[in-house]
């Protein structure tokens, strides 16, 4: 395996082959196996530009080929920031086929990420589009190459100035050697809203059973017409199942250049879509747009809806509002993926995230000291499994602290299980308020929060208090109308909450601050709050 990186035992890896888990096959066979079934079938749809699978098959190709001409070896990194166009897709599989590495950074991310990536993965070239929703990415080439030594080469799709061209990197296709499937296809960031991200390597084997496993769990199959409105940088739309997903089952992958409601009605009625995946804060969006668009949006089936907890209030709007139905969707790009099934009833759908993809997931639900919590009590959840990373890359000492001896990932998540094994995540170990040595669950708060009246959406921050440690401030949305602490607080209590949980402050804002996938920063709400 790439150095840097923890492998499997070898028990663990006979077992998951044995039991089909790992297929032996490389990302780049899938494509060629799905172009050789159905090559005249749409693959993909970036505004006009139509790619059926023997196209993309064929582009994938001939950027390899160009690129092994320029001096790309196997193993080695490219750093990838492009937005959902076709390119993104010619470019991940070429890269996949010379067994070259993308680090998938998302359209989103500047200078203070980006250098910190290239330097991380060592990458020896950067891929950007010239430009995206008014924001040149030339200049950022400029600054990082300065910065980072070895980005040798930036490939730009577009207009290339004194860069090279993407278009220019191609060569008649040519026999390349398969990578080992057992080897690191691609290296995804970890989230989180805190920190710089950390390096995720997936192997050929664990993506594509991640990919696989999840078109089964959300009823892909070749009729399906999936729209990708978040960046497909991310595993959420990349994979889960996304449109790995859709090339795993011949199905067709239309891409968004953003995700607003407009841009996104318009071509779920143009392109016929069956299926999506949104964050919540998305859903809200799409709701209220919804009311008065005339968009025909009937061809929608389901909606896949995570990266942060869906409020129950907000999934039982779905159906009547958009006319599909919800599937939650658990994920980190870690690893672990659950989904609600879709046949689950009403209830289970609206207040859980669902099921692990496999019975070879190992849950383990555990407090503080790492020991097993009582059956439906809630812990940290830990997970090992067949598409669960035992090391992020090249990070001794943080693998230390994310990985357990025997190689479970601690998802600093907390959750506890249903009796038939749904999952419902309460937070994350950090999203409780320690108020003065008072806990204050935030998710609680702010559900109860979301049933007011007057407000739209709320996340509960922590302030750094000298006397207490911390105290809660509940950042709100408001509709119209003013709202201030005491008739919230008064509001609170009439619904029958503990006075220390109350808010210690309101703060009515205008706007979250997000994250570059759009999930509210807390960090830098809390920021904003003190600074006002
Ligand atoms: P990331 O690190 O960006 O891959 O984000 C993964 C994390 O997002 C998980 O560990 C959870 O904390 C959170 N997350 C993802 N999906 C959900 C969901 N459906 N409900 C609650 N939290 C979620
Ligand atoms: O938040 C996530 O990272 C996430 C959410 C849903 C994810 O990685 C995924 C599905 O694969």
């Amino acid at each position: 395996m790439l150095d840097g990186c923890t492998d499997w035992p070898d028990d663990f890896i006979r077992r998951y082959r044995e039991q089909g888990y790992w297929q032996g096959v490389s990302l780049g066979q899938l494509l060629r196996e799905q172009a050789q079934r159905t090559p005249h079938k749409e693959a993909l749809v970036d505004g006009t530009r139509r790619w059926s699978y023997a196209e993309l098959d064929q582009q994938a190709d001939r950027l390899a080929a160009g690129l092994a001409d320029r001096g790309l070896r196997a193993s080695q990194r490219v750093l990838v920031q492009l937005p959902n166009i076709a390119e993104f897709f010619s470019l991940t599989f070429a890269l996949l086929r010379l067994g070259v590495i993308p680090v998938f950074a998302l359209p989103a991310h500047r200078e203070h990420e980006l250098a910190h990536l290239a330097h991380l993965s060592q990458a020896v070239a950067y891929v950007i589009v010239d430009q995206h929703l008014g924001f040149d990415y030339r200049p950022l080439a400029r600054t990082l190459r300065k910065q980072v030594p070895s980005l040798q080469q930036v490939w730009v799709v577009g207009m290339a100035e004194e860069f090279v061209a993407l278009a220019q990197c191609v060569a008649n296709p040519r026999e390349l050697p398969a990578p080992d499937s057992r080897e690191v296809a691609v290296l995804l960031l970890s989230g989180g809203t805190t920190g710089l991200p950390k390096l995720i390597p997936r192997t050929h084997d664990d993506f594509a059973c991640n990919a696989r496993l999840a078109a089964r769990a959300c009823g892909f199959d070749g009729d399906t017409r999936y729209l990708a409105a978040l960046p497909v940088a991310h595993n959420f739309p990349l994979a889960s199942p996304g449109a790995l997903g859709v090339f795993s089952v011949g199905a067709t992958l239309v891409l968004a250049p953003e995700p607003s409601p407009d841009t996104a009605f318009e071509l779920i009625e143009r392109e016929r879509i069956t299926h999506t995946a949104l964050i919540p804060p998305l859903v809200l969006l799409w709701l209220e747009v919804a009311q008065w668009s005339d968009n025909d949006l009937t061809s929608l089936q389901w909606l896949q809806v995570g990266g942060a907890r869906l409020k129950a209030e907000i999934a039982a709007r779905i159906r009547p509002a958009l006319g599909c139905g919800l599937q939650q969707v658990y994920g980190m790009a870690e690893g672990l993926l659950c989904f609600t099934p879709l046949d689950d009833p009403q209830e289970r759908v609206f207040d859980t995230q669902g099921l692990p993809l496999t019975v070879a997931d190992e849950i383990r639900i555990v407090d503080t000291d790492d020991v097993p919590v009582a059956p439906g009590a809630v812990g940290e959840l830990l997970v090992r499994g067949p598409y669960t990373i035992r090391g992020y890359y090249n990070a001794g000492e943080q693998n230390q602290r994310a990985f357990t001896a025997d190689g479970f990932y601690r998802s600093g998540d907390l959750v506890r299980r249903l009796p038939e094994g749904h999952l419902i995540v309460e937070g994350r170990t950090k999203d409780v308020i320690n108020r003065g040595g008072e806990k204050i669950p935030v998710e609680e708060i702010e559900n109860l929060l979301l049933g007011h009246p007057l407000i739209r959406d709320v996340a509960l921050v922590a302030l750094a208090d000298e006397l207490l440690g911390e105290r809660s401030c509940a950042c709100v949305l408001a509709h119209g109308a003013c709202v201030d602490l005491a008739s919230i607080n008064a509001w609170l209590r009439d619904h029958g909450l503990a006075a220390y949980k109350l808010p210690d402050r309101l703060q009515v804002l205008r706007e979250f601050p997000l994250t570059h996938l759009g999930k509210v920063n807390r960090k830098a709400l809390a920021e904003q709050v003190l600074a006002l």
